[in-house]
């Protein structure tokens, strides 16, 4: 009587946060399958993200790792799973156990009970009995795989398997680049919750667009942008908001957002909402006035047609460097005809300018698993179901160019150097503090591609039009 009314309050608790989680247990399952199916044998053992102290008795808030996240469902802190792809009952998790003492203070947790019950393990465990218990998992076993970025759990079961009592397996093999190539091709349900934090940040670009004007600080635009995400759903960011106006537009991975806008500045916000643990990643560049001045446009403009040169050539079979190559091309051209290059097949030149990649993997982190080396040149091939960034950027620093002797040492001489700055200055002093990112999220399609954040106002005259509402959230 006593147990059946402890598991009826459970399954009150536990209904509504686990819904998803219930919902998509097969969706977890035939991961794992996929991933047994692959290595066939052996022990494959990742452990999720502990909960970390922020200070004293306060945490940083959880997010689980995303390995772990994605071949279990599983979002508390301190749990483990193994995947046992020769045996029947494959599937362990072992989590944190449910602490009445506990729950006062933080709630309930799934427990073993939740652990077999709504994510499916076939047999779960206490983590404080983890190394009692792996240790019947690894006996008789050949191989086992694990993360070997995660240096405590290879130290743990180093330490076992090196026993000499035991049959333990003798080989080690890292499972980072398995799971990874997995994660490079997207359900449909990963592309579901792709589009949903897409969707959300695009809300947050149009909210921006219409808030922004001279005399707001940045931080104003930042919390305007995390308030509709946790409006519509989104439970936190998929990385730290960069809203950088002036200067600080062509600061890359900007992060201080504390300056004033100014009239005339023009504002990178490169931002990601995070829903269902994927995240978006979704770049515009905007004037903080609503409209852009004609160096601002010309800027724009280059960087606009590099983007969409870019994206026209996604489909199944191209290489990821051969989209590179093609935003790249109309950037040089472009900065040939600004004047802020002189040579527009020099190896080094353009990359004053716009120095980082063209983009990268999309998912549950915001640079997603994958990696970019294809067979030959052209980089990894892209097939139907990839989902990936095109950013390029031209940002003109007022640093660029007394720091270029700096970056270039040893590979130029100072001759070259001064002849480059003293050609391109004019056009250096013209475009200063003008940083212009457009980054869209595009997946991969039979035949070609989606452009999931294309809703997101791009043009010049979108933005613009957009940018002459009137905000309801900021007066
Ligand atoms: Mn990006």
């Amino acid at each position: 009587m006593v147990s059946r009314l402890i598991l009826q309050t459970l399954l009150l608790v536990f209904s509504a946060s686990a819904l998803i989680a219930q919902i998509n247990a097969e969706e977890f399952a035939s991961r794992r399958d996929v991933l047994a199916g692959e290595l066939n044998d052996g022990v494959i053992i990742v452990k999720g993200n502990d909960q970390k102290t922020r200070n004293q008795d306060v945490d940083y808030k959880f997010r689980q790792g995303s390995d772990f996240y994605y071949l279990s469902g599983f979002n508390e802190a301190g749990a483990t799973l193994l995947i046992l792809p020769g045996e029947d009952k494959k599937f362990i998790l072992f989590v944190k156990e449910n602490n009445p003492r506990m729950a006062i203070w933080s709630g309930e947790t799934y427990g073993v009970w939740g652990a077999m019950k709504i994510f499916k393990a076939d047999t779960a465990f206490a983590s404080d009995n983890f190394e009692e218990e792996v240790k019947k998992y690894l006996r008789g076993q050949k191989k086992v795989y694990l993360p070997f970025a995660d240096a405590e759990l290879f130290e743990t079961v180093s330490n076992i398997i090196t026993s000499p009592w035991g049959r333990y397996p003798k080989k080690i093999e890292d499972v980072t680049k398995y799971i990874a190539k997995l994660r490079l091709i997207k359900s449909n349900y990963e592309i579901e919750m792709i589009q949903k934090s897409i969707d959300i940040t695009i809300k947050a670009h149009k909210e921006a667009m219409m808030a922004a004007k001279p005399g707001l600080f940045e931080y104003e635009i930042g919390a305007l942008i995390e308030y509709v995400y946790q409006k519509n759903g989104s439970p936190r960011i998929g990385f730290p908001s960069i809203v950088g106006s002036g200067a600080n537009s062509t600061i890359l991975h900007y992060k201080a957002n504390d300056q004033k806008m100014k009239d005339g500045d023009i504002v990178v916000m490169d931002i990601g909402a995070e829903y269902g643990m994927y995240s978006a990643d979704v770049t515009r560049t905007i004037p903080v006035n609503g409209v852009f001045s004609e160096e601002q446009k010309q800027i724009y403009q280059i960087v606009l047609d590099a983007q969409k040169a870019g994206i026209e050539l996604i489909k199944p079979g191209k290489g990821i460097s051969e989209i590179y190559e093609a935003s790249t091309d109309v950037i040089k051209d472009g900065l040939l005809e600004l004047g802020l290059i002189t040579d527009r097949e020099s190896r080094w030149q353009s990359r004053v300018w716009f120095m980082h990649g063209v983009g990268h993997w999309l998912g549950l982190d915001v640079h997603d698993a994958g990696g970019r080396n294809g067979a030959d040149k052209r980089g990894k091939l892209l097939e139907e179901g990839m989902v990936f960034t095109v950013e390029p950027g031209i940002y003109v620093a007022p640093n660029a160019l007394e720091n270029l002797k700096l970056l270039m040492t040893g590979r130029l001489s100072d001759k070259e150097i001064d002849e480059f700055i003293e050609e391109v200055k004019p056009a250096f002093e013209k475009y200063k503090n003008i940083g212009v990112r457009i980054e869209d999220d595009i997946l991969v399609t039979k035949t070609g591609y989606r452009n999931l954040s294309k809703a997101a106002p791009r043009d010049i005259d979108a933005i613009e039009k957009w940018m002459a509402k009137p905000s309801e959230i900021v007066k």
